[in-house]
């Protein structure tokens, strides 16, 4: 299988965490691409016709987009477990979290750094953040018992969405009043499938 990818990309890391984590990366070639909103790659667009990385290219059927079909679709290729029956809409509504986390963090960076400076709004950005800072209060709030337990998509999404914003919006601070999921992450963060992706730009 080929994994479309770009190692900025906090979806495609969330893939490429799971792959480490679940001993899969022997069954995956990663394929790094370079792709912007306003000039989509051609192996982009082969395998995702709305041109968005990541994309999983397997030989039983068509290409898999996005990163939660993926790894679902990971997931249960090998009964990895990261997707536990017992907590599966907790787990799936954590990794949406992230996942929408990851959404307004990546449309700050297109904001600021694909558009025209005169075409800019700060009032946008800021809005994007606010979403953002939503999330991590509740995640500090009412999800950290959830995020202490046993390894599933849930953590990975969250930590993936963490390191995106560590490594695009260093600068807007968003450990200050969540220093518990700061910690959370700082431990998470020293698992080897985490070190592997970490980016530094
Ligand atoms: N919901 C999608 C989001 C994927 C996404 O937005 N990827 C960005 C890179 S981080 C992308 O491909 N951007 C190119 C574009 O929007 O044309 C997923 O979970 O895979």
């Amino acid at each position: 299988m080929k994994l479309i990818m770009a190692e900025a990309s906090p979806f495609a890391r969330k893939v490429r965490v799971l792959l480490r984590e679940t001993d899969q990366l022997k069954d995956v070639q990663e394929v790094h691409v370079a792709t912007s909103p306003f000039k989509s790659d051609a192996t982009v667009q082969a395998a995702n016709p709305t041109g968005r990385i990541p994309s999983l290219i397997r030989p039983e059927g068509p290409a898999l987009y996005d990163s939660r079909v993926i790894t679902r679709y990971l997931d249960a290729r090998i009964h990895a477990s990261l997707y536990p029956e017992a907590e599966l809409w907790e787990v799936l509504t954590l990794e949406a979290t992230g996942d929408s986390m990851m959404d307004s963090a990546v449309s700050i960076s297109y904001e600021s750094r694909l558009r025209p400076e005169h075409m800019i709004s700060a009032d946008w950005m800021n809005a994007q953040w606010t979403k953002i800072i939503g999330g991590c209060d509740a995640l500090q709030s009412n999800w950290m018992s959830q995020l202490n337990g046993p390894l599933t998509m849930a953590h990975i999404s969250v930590a993936c969405a963490l390191g995106y914003l560590d490594l695009r919006h260093d600068a807007r601070n968003w450990r200050q009043g969540h220093e518990a999921l700061a910690e959370w992450f700082a431990n998470f963060a020293k698992r080897d499938s985490m070190i592997d992706t970490h980016f530094k730009g």
